[in-house]
Parts: C-alpha cells; structure tokens; sequence
C-alpha cells in the first residue's frame, strides 16, 4: 500500500494518463503532488532538481510525454526523440538523487518489434526491427524503460516500466491531426453526425489491430502495481480486448448516432498491422481491467459532449 506518509509525485498530471491517475489515487485518499509546465519546465534539469528538492516525493510516477497518433510520430520525430528523453532522463535521475522510494515509467507497446509474435510478451523487447512511423519515440521510451532497470541494478533503485496498449479515454488528445485514433475518430464522426455529412473518412486502410485501454483501467493498473510490484523491467499492462480499426469505425458510428459512409484514405499509413499484449503476468498478480471498449467509448464520449473535449486548467 501507498502508506500515509508517502508523498507521491504525478509527473504529467494534465494528460490523459497522468490525469487518470490523479483520479485513481484521489480516490483511495492519497493526495498527489503535482506540478504546471509553467511551474517546472521537466525538459530543464535544473528545475526539476530544484522541485525535487524542495518536495522530496517518495513515489513517482512518470507520466509526462510528449506522445501523439500515428501522423505526428510520422512527422515530428525530432521532437518527439528529444522531448522524451530529456523529461525521462531528468525526472528518472532526480528521482533516484533526491532520495525517491520507488518510480513506474510508462512505456508504450509500441516499443516492442514491429512483426513481434503475437500476443506480444515483455521479453519480445529488442528482438526485432520496430515500426518506422514511431521509432524515435519508441527509441526514447526503450532508453527510459532501460535507465529504470540500469538503475536498479546499479544502484538498487526500485524503478518499472508499465507497458499500456492503446490507450484512449477521458482527458484525451482530439486535435485531428495528432490525436490517436479512438480521439481522431470521435471529433470526426460527432462533427459528421452534427453537420449531417454524407461521409466519415478514415485512415488507412481499416485493417490493423488494436488493443484498447481505458485511460481509467490503466491509472488503476498503475496504482495497483505501484503498491504490488517491485521487481523491475517491464509489465505489460493491456486489457486483452482488442479491436480491428474498422470494427472499431462501426463502434464509433453507433456510439455517436452517426448513420452516414465510412470510406477510408489509403494515403494514410496503417502502421503496426497488430498488437495485442500477452498481459498474463499483471492479471496473475490479480488485477482485471473493468471497462469494455463500448462502455469506455460511451464515457468519452459523455465526457466530450460536456467538455468540447477540452482538458481543465492545471
Ligand atoms: O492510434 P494511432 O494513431 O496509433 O492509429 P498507432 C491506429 C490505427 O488507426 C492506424 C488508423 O492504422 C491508423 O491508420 N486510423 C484510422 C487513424 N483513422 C484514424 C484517425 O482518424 N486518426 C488516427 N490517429 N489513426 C501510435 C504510435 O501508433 O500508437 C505512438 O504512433 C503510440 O507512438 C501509440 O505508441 C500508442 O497504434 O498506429
């Protein structure tokens, strides 16, 4: 258990995940520290040792990054090399320095190989070529998730890597050029239905797989492993409910009352043509995931008709 006199630290609080994670730990009466971009720049070493320090959290964890859907990994690689690496490698190191208990940095499935076998398990990381629409970001993430376990074997610092599968859910990003799909696809079809447009188009070509993750089920996961699992390297953390992005069109129909066309932009890239997480090791440790896609999606999409899809000020 988080005991009363932890003080834990969400790095990222205004994402999806970070946000969510708040959430999660709220709820079981555990009040984060967290803190505005504003506030600490976590891409200045500086002022994330000077937080640090004056803070001293005792659990992190490690939420803040720059992510994005297929079409931004695809066009901004620099930025998301660089942005990722400095904020892990800052907020990792000062954990570790400033005298942190234990910290979970948050992965991505997409780190693992790109024809990986499927369903993909933890020890599939760096047996293969990876996907080239997200290999910067996936080469920061697998810097981040190896600095956890360097650490920890050099200097017995108790940090994991939580793997999620694709997530989607409250708090998350709609811009229509670099959001995630499940996001992309809601702005559109909810403006589609509200314009009675003839026709939704979609990217790709509607085949690849997906896992989905709500952004709530995986907070929870976090917490859950925060407080049950300190033996390092990497946890997958899916939900095995996985999705074809077509499937997943139709879904999006019915969830938003859209009755128009889907037709599909095949100028788009599919990217990984599947990933489903071997999640034995998480659910052995006794945790379940709770919400079925439909029932994430009809969440979301409560939570997007009230909000525009627009997060809270921090
Ligand atoms: O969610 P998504 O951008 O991420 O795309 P990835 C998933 C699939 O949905 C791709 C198709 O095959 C897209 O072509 N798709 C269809 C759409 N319509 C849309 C749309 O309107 N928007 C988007 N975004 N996709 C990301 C990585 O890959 O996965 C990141 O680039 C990250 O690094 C994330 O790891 C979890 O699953 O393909």
């Amino acid at each position: 258990m988080i005991g009363t006199d932890a003080k834990v630290f969400v790095a990222g609080h205004r994402g999806m995940v970070g946000s969510a994670i708040v959430r999660a730990l709220l709820a079981r009466s555990v009040h984060p520290v967290t803190i505005s971009r504003g506030e600490c720049d976590l891409t200045d070493r500086e002022a994330v040792d000077t937080f640090f320090a004056r803070e001293r959290p005792t659990h992190v964890f490690l939420a803040a990054a720059k992510v994005g859907g297929i079409l931004a990994n695809d066009t901004q690689g620099a930025d998301f090399i660089r942005e990722n690496l400095m904020i892990q490698t800052n907020v990792i190191d000062a954990a570790y320095r400033l005298g942190a208990q234990k910290l979970l940095f948050l992965g991505s499935s997409c780190i693992y190989p790109k024809h990986a076998e499927q369903p993909m398990r933890e020890d599939c990381l760096l047996t293969g070529p990876l996907e080239p629409t997200n290999l910067p970001y996936a080469i920061a993430k697998i810097a981040g998730a190896t600095m956890c376990d360097a650490y920890r074997r050099q200097y017995g610092f108790d940090a994991f890597t939580v793997m999620p599968s694709n997530v989607y859910g409250i708090g998350d990003n709609f811009d229509p050029q670099a959001s995630h799909v499940v996001a992309g696809l809601m702005r559109r079809f909810h403006e589609a239905k509200l314009k009675a447009e003839p026709e939704v188009v979609a990217w790709g070509s509607g085949s690849p797989m997906r896992e989905l993750v709500d952004a709530d089920d995986l907070a929870d996961a976090c917490v859950f492993l925060m407080e049950n699992y300190s033996e390092g390297g990497l946890i997958n953390a899916g939900t095995s409910q996985e999705i074809s992005i077509k499937a997943l069109t139709e879904l999006m129909a019915e969830v938003t009352g859209y009755e128009g066309r889907i037709t599909w932009d095949l100028s788009k890239p599919d990217g990984t043509p599947r990933k489903i997480m071997e999640n034995s090791r998480l659910h052995a440790l006794g945790w379940q995931p709770k919400t079925t896609i439909r029932a994430g999606l009809e969440k979301m999409y409560a939570w997007f008709q009230e909000t525009d899809g627009k997060r809270p000020a921090a």
